[in-house]
C-alpha cells in the first residue's frame, strides 16, 4: 500500500513540474490579444467635449489596452516601443495611433507582465483611397522589440476607421501591415 501511494506521489510531481516548466530555451513574450481592432468609430457630436458619446454608437477617441505577459523564467527586456503608420487618410502628417506603456529598456520579471493602451483617434471620416467603393480603415503596427526569443520584434496590427452615423459599409479587416516571419528580429523598425 505504502510503495503505491509513493508511486503516485511521483507521479503527481512529474506532471506538476511538466506544467510549471514547460520547454523553452529562454524568455518569451505573450500578448494578451492577437491585434488591436477598434472597429468603426463615429466623430464626437461636441468636437470640445470627448465624454459626449452618441447613442448610435462609439465614438473617436477610443482606447485599448494590451498586456505582455513574460514567460519561461528570465527577465523580459523591452528596448523599444512604437507604432508604425502612415497617417490617417494616409497622411503622415496626421497621427491617428498613439500608445503609453513601457519605455525603453523596461524589465519585466518572469511570470509577470506590462501593459500598453493606445489610443485611436481621427478626427474626420476616413476616405476610400482605393476607389472601391468602400471607406479604408487606418491600419498600423504596433512594434515591441525584446529579448524574448519567440517573437523579439512582436508585431500586432491595430485597426480603426471613422465613419457616418448609420453607414452601411463592409467591415474591416485588420491584417498586419508588414511580413514579419515566426521569431523572426526586424531592426529598426522604430527608427524616426
Ligand atoms: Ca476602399
Amino acid at each position: 500500500m505504502k510503495r503505491i501511494a509513493a508511486l503516485c506521489l511521483l507521479c503527481l510531481a512529474a506532471h506538476g513540474c511538466k506544467e510549471q516548466a514547460p520547454e523553452c530555451d529562454g524568455v518569451t513574450i505573450d500578448p494578451s490579444v492577437p491585434i488591436l481592432a477598434f472597429g468603426d468609430l463615429l466623430l464626437p457630436p461636441d468636437p470640445d467635449d470627448d465624454s459626449a458619446a452618441t447613442p448610435n454608437g462609439p465614438t473617436v477617441p477610443a482606447q485599448k489596452t494590451i498586456f505582455l505577459r513574460a514567460q519561461c523564467g528570465d527577465a523580459l527586456e523591452i528596448e523599444r516601443v512604437c507604432i508604425v503608420h502612415e497617417g490617417h487618410n494616409g497622411d503622415p502628417e496626421v497621427t491617428a495611433f498613439e500608445f503609453e506603456g513601457p519605455g525603453a529598456t523596461t524589465v519585466i520579471p518572469g511570470a509577470e507582465e506590462a501593459a500598453i493602451r493606445v489610443t485611436y483617434d481621427a478626427r474626420s471620416l476616413n476616405g476610400d483611397l482605393d476607389d472601391d467603393g468602400i471607406p479604408d480603415p487606418d491600419i498600423g503596427t504596433l512594434i515591441i522589440q525584446s529579448n524574448a526569443v519567440n517573437a523579439p520584434t512582436l508585431a500586432i496590427p491595430v485597426c480603426g476607421r471613422v465613419v457616418n452615423e448609420g453607414a452601411a459599409i463592409a467591415p474591416q479587416r485588420c491584417v498586419l501591415g508588414l511580413d514579419i516571419e515566426p521569431g523572426e528580429r526586424l531592426e529598426g523598425l522604430c527608427d524616426p
